[in-house]
């Protein structure tokens, strides 16, 4: 089937062009000015709108066993709300749990992600070390198109990355021409803070935060930076969430260090206040590591996008319940970790963004899509409006107003983090693989259409990288 996209402007990270798009057989196939549509083509009016890349949104957790539940959005409904808010790819987390096969645990995952509606792929977690962690990586990255694995370095007890396993894992990284990243929040800071506050009497919401404050998101950061910088690997940190953790970026990328750093929707727009609201169910309901920040960081995030310190935008979509939040009614520290908004993402961002005049349309595009296909390998097949790309696109109406709610989303959990917020601009259509999967306000897709992407490993650009690192000078032994 054959969708010709009329009378649009395509707008792209380098540029914005008046042009017609269309689309045959799950590709884009012609970008140009009064392109006709062939006999059986869909037709979509897209005057006075934008026709951008579909989003791209490289932090999702669907249907993640966690803190002894699961998250409740599942890899059907959570990519159906992606394309419902522009989202056309997901990229998930394979998280094996401590000692167990990392193969086994990626062939779950793929298992669960069969039914997803939109294409993903996934980032592999390494949460435990030995010989067959190196080997199956190797696997992994040869067999399966992986080029990127996670490693937690909080939640101590748990998933938690010590400094041992970051540093095999990363120097195997850059072996295998894959790239670390990491959840920065120093895991031991953060359990001794707990303890502490609860055994103070604070066992509400409003302990998660005091917790996990912004140094221990500060250290980590600059910790995983500089075990990166030793072994010569690039490395991306996920959820940057405070002015700590961008300064170490910052720095980095001031003295020429390849770091990549991704900012939730979330950390720039809500603040630590939710957790001092006296309705449990609301405050857990915003109960999510790094927490919701101060204010004050918030301007901090936005020009951390605005000077190319940020790169990419996520969502860190992780969903869980009322009643699975309960679980901590009398701890803070048995409250499920996570908050969803994968519907949210481009939305709100066009609005707090475009509509500010933080971000260019074509920054827009950059942080929603392209350079989350550059950095982890699938551009210009993803994240980009061009000939010969998959046909992942949204049509934007700048025009169209909104108020969220979880009473309209279409995102399978009972709160959603951005409830009443007014936006203006959203999607009027999403194309996926070629096929309008959404056109105003309906979901047209089916239940397993979603592909899992293959990412090749960067090969030439890590040549010179695994060449410094070899070549590094030997420590000068003390005669
Ligand atoms: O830490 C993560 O990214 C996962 C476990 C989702 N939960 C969260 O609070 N961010
Ligand atoms: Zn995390
Ligand atoms: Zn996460």
């Amino acid at each position: 089937m054959s969708v010709l996209i009329k009378g649009g402007t395509v707008v792209n990270a380098d540029q914005s062009v008046r042009a017609d798009v269309l689309c045959d057989g799950g590709l884009i196939t012609a970008v140009g000015t009064d392109l006709e549509a062939p006999g059986n083509a869909t037709v979509v009016d897209a005057g006075g709108q934008y026709v951008m890349p579909g989003g791209i949104d490289p932090h999702t957790h669907m249907q993640l066993p966690f803190m002894g539940t699961v998250a409740s959005e599942d890899f059907e409904s959570g990519t159906k709300a992606g394309l419902a808010g522009g989202t056309t790819m997901i990229i998930d987390f394979v998280i094996p749990a401590p000692q167990q096969n990392i193969l086994e645990a990626y062939h779950q995952w793929r298992e669960w992600a069969e039914k997803a509606a939109s294409d993903y792929t996934f980032h592999v977690a390494i949460t435990w070390w030995d010989d067959s962690v190196h080997d199956d990586m190797g696997t992994l990255v040869k067999e399966y198109g992986v080029n990127s694995f996670k490693h937690f370095m909080a939640y101590k007890g748990a998933i938690m990355a010590d400094d041992e396993i970051l540093v095999n894992s990363f120097a195997r990284s850059l072996e295998l021409g894959a790239i670390p990243t990491v959840h920065a929040e120093n895991g031991e800071l953060v359990f001794r803070l707990q303890k502490e506050l609860f055994e103070k009497g604070i066992t509400g919401p409003e302990g998660h935060p005091l917790s996990r404050p912004p140094e221990c998101e500060g250290e980590a950061a600059n910790r995983a930076i500089r075990i990166a910088e030793v072994l010569k690997v690039p490395l991306y940190i996920v959820h940057n969430s405070c002015r700590q953790s961008l300064e170490a970026i910052t720095r980095a990328r001031n003295e020429g260090q390849r770091v990549f750093g991704e900012v939730l929707a979330g950390h720039l727009l809500i603040d630590d206040s939710v957790y001092r609201d006296k309705d449990f169910e609301k405050s857990a309901a915003h109960v999510m590591s790094p927490p919701f920040r101060d204010k004050s960081h918030q301007e901090a995030l936005w020009q951390g996008l605005q000077s190319g310190n940020l790169q990419t935008t996520a969502t860190d979509h992780c969903c869980f319940c009322a009643d699975q939040k309960a679980a901590g009614k009398d701890d803070f520290r048995l409250i499920p970790n996570g908050t969803g908004g994968v519907e949210n993402r481009m939305e709100v961002l066009w609005h707090h963004g475009v509509g500010t005049g933080r971000l260019t349309m074509n920054e827009f595009v950059k942080v929603t899509s392209t350079n989350a296909a550059q950095i982890f390998n699938i551009y210009p097949r993803k994240g980009s409006v061009s000939v010969g790309a998959d046909a992942d696109i949204v049509v934007w109406d700048p025009e169209a107003t909104k108020t969220i709610s979880t009473k309209t989303d279409h995102q399978n959990v009972d709160y959603n983090i951005f409830e009443g917020m007014q936006i203006k601009g959203s999607p009027s259509h999403t194309i996926s693989q070629g096929n309008v999967v959404y056109a105003n306000g309906e979901l047209n897709v089916e239940r397993g259409a979603g592909r899992y992407v293959n990412r090749p490993p960067f090969a030439p650009y890590y040549d010179a990288l695994r060449k410094q690192a070899h070549l590094a000078e030997p420590v000068a032994v003390r005669r």
